[in-house]
């Protein structure tokens, strides 16, 4: 015979089962100095959700420009992007999270606009 604290008991430990089965984000980490990306190349596995932290560790307002890669992500919280969804500005100083589903495996071009001309350029794979 179950009771019905039981019953709820079961239910919770399912429920926390079957979430540690869902999709967590994974993080992937990116630090922008003066001038390069670090790390400069970034390998994501398709159709896998991440927490893309971003840092920016320079003195220098910093740009994430990767529109291709952005253009076939899922992206949860576009915000966070200009309003071309082309690239991730970061003020000195500035972190943020960028929850991302990569689509389409390639690999892809990572820039920062402002200062690609100084060696400012990275890439990023899916997988
Ligand atoms: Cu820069």
């Amino acid at each position: 015979m179950i009771g019905n604290g039981d019953k709820f008991a079961l239910l919770t430990m399912l429920a926390m089962a079957l979430g540690a089965t869902a999709p967590a984000a994974e993080t992937l980490n990116l630090v922008m100095v003066d001038y390069r990306f670090v790390p400069d190349h970034l390998t994501f596995r398709h159709d896998v959700h991440y927490r893309l932290h971003l840092e920016n560790h320079g003195k220098e307002t910093h740009e994430v420009t990767a529109p291709t890669f952005f253009a076939t992500a899922k992206i949860d919280n576009p915000d966070a992007l200009n309003r071309e969804h082309s690239e991730i500005v970061m003020q000195p100083g500035e972190t943020k999270d960028v929850f991302l589903t990569p689509g389409k495996p390639g690999t892809y071009d990572l820039r920062c606009s402002d200062h690609d001309w100084n060696g400012m350029v990275g890439g990023i794979t899916v997988e």
